[in-house]
């Protein structure tokens, strides 16, 4: 009956054990994770484009062939992604659909311009920085493929934050334009790195039902603030500033005290309103399209070969 698989299902999430496609799962629980993960894929693919567009003026031939190897990392998460939504009922096209249509969402943080190269760096530090906090807890969601999907991600997102940091400290090694560069792009990035983990936990309506799940292992506040205490003994090292004259330590609280996040901006980019968001659509839907003769060539190579052996 529905109420034996409900307590059969409450029982495995409660004792920890993985929850894989072909089981029984409630309704809200695999809806829940389309849409998160969905998300998440979405935010891969839009993500490459930002740091996409410094390819072809990257510095140095090195510079470029760490670029290069990152952005195709990214489009790698992307389709694991989608393959590991795939396992919940869903098509890919239908939420590649759902994306170019402005009906499901993709991170925030992709809507904001890479003005120079040091924002290669920062995007490395910083938003590679909070994707794996955020991220890391994710190895251990209940959902089975989604799980797997995070252990591989994590490994590239650590090599992305490092050679980001690395890109960094050279910089600040270099001359005084250079070190300015670097903290302009730290000014930029610093407050939507913030954001990226999402409203505050008392205006976050899916979280308390996404942790008694499983699928979320901590709140966004409990990451957010994981991060920032992660990110200042970095920025000291690094000798840049991250803009928050309220950022201190705590010693009551064992945490950094920080500023209040622009939740008002935050609700802006989400709903479409940030300088990139009508690019970073345009140019996936335009993509998209561009590639539909080759979508076609393979489905049609596929069918050819079908039961042939040589598909
Ligand atoms: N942007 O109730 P909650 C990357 C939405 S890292 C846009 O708290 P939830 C790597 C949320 O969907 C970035 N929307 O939601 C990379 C919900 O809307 P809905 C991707 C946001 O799901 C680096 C509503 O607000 N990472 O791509 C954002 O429990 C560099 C209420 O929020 C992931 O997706 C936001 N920042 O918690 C690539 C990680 N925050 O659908 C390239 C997996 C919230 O109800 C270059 N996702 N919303 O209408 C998660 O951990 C969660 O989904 C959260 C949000 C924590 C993001």
């Amino acid at each position: 009956t529905g109420q034996e698989l409900t307590a059969d299902f409450d029982a495995r999430i409660a004792a920890h054990q993985r929850i894989e496609p072909r089981d029984w799962m409630p309704e809200g629980y695999r809806s829940t994770l389309v849409r998160q993960i969905a998300q998440h894929a979405h935010s891969e693919i839009i993500g490459m484009q930002p740091e996409g567009d410094w390819l072809t003026r990257a510095p140095s031939l090195r510079r470029k062939a760490i670029l290069l190897a990152k952005v195709q990392d990214e489009a790698g998460h992307g389709l694991y992604l989608y393959a590991a939504a795939e396992t919940l009922g869903v098509d890919r096209a239908d939420l590649t659909q759902r994306l170019i249509e402005g009906r499901q969402k993709y991170s925030s943080i992709f809507n904001y311009p890479t003005l120079t190269f040091a924002d290669v760096g920062v995007i490395g530090w910083l938003v590679d920085g909070a994707a794996i906090c955020n991220q890391v807890p994710l190895c251990r969601s209940s959902f089975g493929p989604y799980a797997r999907a995070m252990v591989r991600v994590c490994k590239e997102e650590s090599f992305h934050q490092r050679q980001g940091y690395e890109l960094l400290l050279q910089m600040m090694a270099g001359t005084p334009a250079q070190r300015t560069m670097v903290q302009d792009a730290v000014d930029r990035w610093w407050w939507p790195s913030l954001m990226m983990f999402g409203p505050p936990d008392a205006d976050s309506p899916n979280t308390r039902q996404s942790m008694a799940w499983g699928i979320k292992r901590d709140t966004n506040d409990e990451l957010r603030q994981k991060f920032v205490d992660m990110s200042v003994p970095q920025a000291v090292a690094l000798g840049v500033t991250l803009p928050d004259p309220d950022l201190a330590w705590n010693a009551e609280r064992g945490h950094h005290d920080f500023g209040a996040v622009d939740w008002a901006e935050f609700k802006r980019v989400v709903s479409g309103g940030g300088q990139c968001n009508a690019e970073r659509v345009s140019r996936r839907r335009a993509a998209h399209e561009e590639g539909a003769w080759v979508r076609e060539a393979a489905a049609a190579y596929a069918a050819k070969h079908q039961g042939t052996g040589q598909g």
